[in-house]
């Protein structure tokens, strides 16, 4: 019977008890959670639901109060667990009324980003390559087909042009890599001069025989493949090729290897890729060299970074797509990056730069840090 009552007569009901309903939150880790209504009347008892069931009140997190027509639920220390629909329903001697609202809780920023460009940039201009034997540290772009890793080189050119860059072919959704060819990329101009690094751009990984061989990305690591060499699939580079550097020396090899993951597309790479990769990631341990990912996609798997960049390290979606990142490849946390490219923009985002910017400092200082060391670890060998 005051099932029926309340069902025929919701919205009346509704507006007659309630002065004020529940509202939506959205509170940071750690803080309070207030959900507040009140009512018209006075003798109404309460009973608060979480998503349908009766919450189960946890001393010292859960505080109910019912101050004459006021209702309150406080929730403290708030966590990810205690997202959900909150519901009060108010009951009288006759019939019952309700209300909800939803509760979410974000991440406070957990890794700090300078959001401005022109600090880095200065930084990045003036870096000086520590050790004499090298005059441009080498970065290789790796991972599946079609994941942005030419974007990131365009996007890179485009911070130092101070224009938008598109001449590294960027493809749409295409199954066979667009990049065919080992390709040395300058960043910066002739006018306002070049950085003292580089980015060599690959064909992408498949789980088939047609993507990029490992054993390709390996020799170009150390520094057996030259520029402009058209990739085979089927064929890895040998020494009786045109394209291969046979005594390479510190300034052929390569000085750090940049991984590049979808974020929005981490759960669905075949593991046959995952595999590839990571043979390549051993293959560069034992190199002792420097290895990161760059999680490309932030905008596509989160749509409150899309919204605003600035959200990228207080999106759980984006940290759990890291960690999801760090279990696959085992690169850890502070080594992999979220970056946006520039895929659709005509104009410079000094947001998607500073990302960017927070990613190249770090990996210029540690391929630097390589230089330096095998350098020296080849003059205690010697001696
Ligand atoms: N939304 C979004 N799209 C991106 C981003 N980065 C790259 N893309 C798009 O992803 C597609 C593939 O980008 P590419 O840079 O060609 O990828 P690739 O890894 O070099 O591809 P292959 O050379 O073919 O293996 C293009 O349509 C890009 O515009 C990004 O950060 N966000
Ligand atoms: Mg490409």
């Amino acid at each position: 019977m005051k099932e029926e009552y309340w069902n025929q007569s919701k919205n009346y009901e509704w507006e007659k008890e309630f002065a004020t309903v529940l509202a939506d939150q959205q509170v940071k880790h750690g803080g309070t959670i207030t959900l507040k209504c009140e009512a018209k009347t006075e003798e109404l008892t309460a009973i608060w639901k979480k998503n349908g069931q009766r919450l189960d009140c946890v001393q010292d997190k859960h505080t109910i109060k019912q101050n004459g027509k006021s209702f309150t639920l406080e929730i403290k220390n708030a966590e990810e667990k205690d997202e959900g629909d909150y519901t009060i329903t108010l009951n009288t001697k006759l019939y019952s009324v309700s209300c909800s609202a939803k509760v979410t809780t974000e991440l406070n920023e957990w890794r700090e980003i300078k959001w401005n460009q022109a600090e880095m940039i200065d930084t990045l201009r003036a870096f000086r390559i520590r050790n004499g034997e090298v005059k441009q540290l080498c970065f290789l772009v790796n991972g599946p087909v079609g994941v942005g890793k030419s974007s990131i080189i365009n996007t890179i050119k485009t911070i130092f042009e101070g224009r938008p860059y598109v001449n590294y072919l960027a493809a749409s959704g295409l199954s066979q890599s667009q990049t065919i060819y080992y390709k040395k990329c300058e960043v910066g101009n002739t006018k306002d001069g070049f950085l003292p690094f580089t980015f060599h751009d690959t064909m992408g990984i498949q789980k088939d025989e047609n993507g990029l061989h490992t054993d390709d990305i390996i020799s170009a690591l150390k520094g057996h493949v030259k520029d402009g060499y058209p990739f085979n699939p089927t064929s890895p580079l040998t020494e009786h090729n045109l394209y291969y550097c046979k005594n390479p020396d510190l300034k052929d090899r390569i000085h750090c290897l940049v991984n590049v993951i979808p974020a929005d597309k981490i759960s669905i790479l075949d593991d046959k890729v995952i595999q590839k990769m990571k043979k390549v990631r051993d293959e560069a341990s034992k190199l002792d060299l420097p290895q990161v990912v760059f999680m490309t996609r932030v905008d596509k798997a989160c749509p409150l970074t899309a919204e605003d960049l600035h959200n990228v390290y207080k999106s759980k979606k984006i940290k759990q797509n890291m960690e999801k990142c760090s279990g696959a490849l085992g690169v850890p946390l502070n080594c992999i990056f979220p970056v946006k490219n520039y895929y659709k923009e005509t104009e410079i985002s000094e947001d998607i730069n500073c990302l960017m910017l927070h990613a190249l400092t770090k990996i210029v200082l540690w391929a630097d840090d390589y230089a330096v060391e095998y350098s020296r670890k080849q003059t205690s060998a010697e001696g």
